[in-house]
């Protein structure tokens, strides 16, 4: 074949239905509009004299209906978070161990063929997240289209108001993007639900007094008084300890620290309690000085 030759068709009224290329390009699928007969050209250049063979396969192209591709639709698992619902053993509160339930379900049209992980994460009214418990994996084999499977994670939620309030958990499945599903971007569940403030102590401490309360030289024995009252809506329930510390506002030193532990007993809501200890300041080893309670 000369790289030169061209051809073209003709229509039966002799108007192009491509016009004239080189027999090394290929034209695509054409559409004959009308009945008749159409001329097909072969044509060489005017100085080419020797006699060149050619051949033409012919492919008769049925008409059949159109058929519509839907790319949205293309084959594949479609995982989502379904029912999805949080509970607690007793109240659901700051500081309770909450347990969240969902369902991973397939709405595509084929099996998942790799495992996934989900995700849970827990975030108070200011959009802060107050709980990340570990990813939830899926290693349980292929899950078919229609198919759930439940999951459940338990997670403390922490003590204080930043757990209180509305609280949102947010579970997404294929965190890591394992599957290729038909829409990745449907993979979120999040309900909200409403945590209260737990009951919890609330140390106060006021009423501090030093006796004698001026007039001290090195070596003079004080006595600190102070009050602790608990202003929460529960007894303490526990130990705590109470820091006594001295500073020279001249030097900056710290001449005096001691703490002192404070041990439960019948603490109730209503916890007033004054207590008295007698320091002596200038001690050179903290733990050496004098107290005393009464
Ligand atoms: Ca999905
Ligand atoms: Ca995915």
């Amino acid at each position: 074949m000369n790289g030169s030759t061209t051809w073209r068709l003709l229509d039966p009224y002799a108007r192009d239905v491509f016009t004239a290329r080189s027999l090394n390009a290929d034209i695509d699928v054409q559409t004959l509009q009308f009945d008749g007969d159409y001329t097909l050209l072969i044509e060489g250049q005017v100085g080419q004299t020797n006699a060149t063979p050619y051949r033409f396969t012919v492919y008769p192209v049925p008409n059949t209906a159109p058929i519509p591709i839907d790319l949205e639709g293309r084959p594949g698992p479609d995982l989502q978070v379904i029912d999805a619902l949080v509970s607690a053993t007793g109240p659901l509160q700051s500081g309770a161990l909450v347990t969240v339930t969902w369902k991973d379900t397939n709405t595509g049209n084929r099996d998942t063929e790799s495992s996934w992980s989900d995700r849970l994460i827990v975030r108070n009214a200011p959009n802060q997240i107050i709980a990340t418990p570990p990813l939830v994996p899926y290693d349980l084999g292929p899950l078919a289209p229609g198919a759930s499977v439940t999951r459940t994670a338990t997670v403390q939620l922490p003590d204080g108001p930043s757990a209180a309030g509305i609280l949102s958990f947010s579970i997404t499945t294929d965190i890591n993007n394992e599957v290729a599903e038909q829409d990745e971007l449907d993979n979120t569940q999040t309900v909200t639900v409403a945590s209260a403030l737990a009951p919890y102590p609330d140390l106060v401490a006021s009423g501090l007094t030093i006796d004698p309360p001026a007039a001290w030289s090195p070596g003079s024995t004080v006595t600190v008084h102070w009050r602790v009252d608990n202003a929460g809506t529960r007894a303490p329930g526990q130990t705590w300890s109470e820091t006594v510390q001295v500073r020279n506002l001249s030097t900056s030193q710290t001449v005096y620290a001691q703490t002192f532990a404070h041990a439960a007993g019948s603490d109730g809501a209503t916890l007033a309690m004054v207590k008295v200890r007698q320091i002596r300041p200038n001690s050179i080893n903290p733990a050496s000085a004098a107290r005393r309670s009464r």
